[in-house]
């Protein structure tokens, strides 16, 4: 069985997963609030890393000075004891009535302003708390009516705000990184940003490219129909996997938030593989914080909340387990090897060969026998049973 979790697992949590008291729009909250010391030293006692927070979830929102104070440095104190770490923040630009048509996007430019400015202070907290990454969810930045936004504009506000953040890390010295959280919908109708590719596409039009880059979540590409999986190993591939969500979706509806693996367990098998032993030599493709953005049910009280935080964690250790097992395994190895899913690695064209040298290459076209190739078989469901299989502790 797959071990404790400990600190070096670098698992982490938002203070509002554990802290979300199950208020949903068709019933009230279940659960008191939770007081963010005591998620702090429920966390490092089930073994995570980190903890990270949206400045209204530490700081509610129109706080004074004094207590803004008041709340940092009782949760900076139980970071100290615990030694809990807080390797990412992030803003929120979607709760307070004032960003009903976003943020950085509203159709209302007072509100972009305050927004910007929002996100300029908690950049300074995120700075003082050692993050080293500020994610972006834009939930609120989209629209409902097609007539209502002008979304070419918007994309403009977008990297406007994005640019101004940036030249003030840079200006600053933070060191910090931005990861946008792309999203389909919910709560907007059409949220901008939608997934994993318009997210990197937006990307490549910034100031400063090199400091923007994701954090995709499950849940997210799997309301859209998407292959998390491949969502992340194309931003593997950009080199802009700066940080991740996740949690479980049961398919294209409403965002469901559940714990890691009790959504598409097969996806988060293959998302735990490419992560763990993805990497050039076969090693982590992934070494940032492993960040879990569920919700607990609303069905359950606090003891359901500190065991699905535990749930978590687990799922993500015992697929870590299972996944080692699977490229152990010899008759994996020679499953792969069959399955010639090594031999995609391999260049197309020969080293330094040219097209005219490929349209001289009589055995790639005219001396090709196409039906004998046609013919052969891959093999790929044989390899998934052997997936299957592992992953049910069959192997
Ligand atoms: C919504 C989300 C968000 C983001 C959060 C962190 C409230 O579906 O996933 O959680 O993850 O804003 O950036
Ligand atoms: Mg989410
Ligand atoms: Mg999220």
């Amino acid at each position: 069985m797959a071990a404790q979790p400990t600190p070096a697992d670098k698992f982490s949590f938002g203070l509002w997963t554990v802290g979300w008291t199950a208020r949903d729009p068709f019933g009230e909250a279940t659960r008191e609030a939770l007081d963010p010391v005591e998620a702090v030293n429920r966390l490092a006692e089930l073994g995570a890393y980190g903890i990270t927070f949206h400045d209204d979830d530490l700081i509610p929102f129109g706080s004074d000075d004094t207590a803004r104070e008041q709340h940092i440095s009782r949760f900076r104190k139980a970071l100290e004891e615990t030694g809990l770490v807080v390797p990412m923040v992030t803003t929120n630009l979607f709760t307070h009535p004032v960003f009903k048509d976003g943020g950085f996007t509203s159709n209302d430019r007072d509100v972009r302003r305050f927004a910007l400015r929002k996100v300029l202070r908690n950049i300074d907290l995120a700075a003082e708390l050692g993050a080293q990454t500020f994610v972006m969810w834009g939930g609120r930045e989209g629209a409902e009516y097609d007539a209502a936004k002008d979304i070419r504009a918007a994309l403009d506000r977008y990297r406007e705000a994005v640019d101004l953040l940036a030249e003030y890390v840079i200006d600053r010295g933070y060191g910090l990184k931005f990861a946008i959280e792309p999203k389909p919908n919910e709560p907007r109708g059409d949220i901008l940003l939608p997934t994993v590719g318009h997210a990197l596409a937006f990307i490549n039009e910034l100031a400063h490219p090199e400091l923007v880059g994701l954090n995709p979540e499950v849940g997210h590409e799997q309301m859209a129909g998407l292959n998390y999986m491949h969502g992340i190993a194309q931003a593997l591939w950009a080199g802009k996997l700066f940080h991740l969500d996740l949690n479980g979706q049961r398919g294209i509806k409403y965002d469901q938030d559940l714990v890691f693996g009790h959504g598409d367990l097969l996806n988060s098998f293959a998302l735990v593989d490419l992560l763990e032993n993805g990497g050039p030599q076969g090693g982590p493709a992934y070494t940032g914080p492993r960040h879990f953005d569920y919700k607990p049910s609303r069905t359950e009280d606090y003891t359901g909340v500190w065991a699905s935080a535990a749930a978590n964690m687990r799922t993500y250790l015992l697929l870590k387990e299972r996944a080692a097992a699977f490229r152990a395994d010899p008759e994996v190895r020679e499953a792969l090897a069959a399955s010639k899913v090594g031999e995609l690695s391999t260049p197309t064209l020969n080293p330094g060969e040219t097209y005219a040298e490929l349209l001289a290459d009589r055995s790639a076209f005219e001396e090709l026998d196409v039906d004998a190739v046609a013919a052969r078989g891959f093999g790929f469901v044989r390899l998934n049973q052997l997936a299957v299989e592992h992953l049910l502790g069959a192997r």
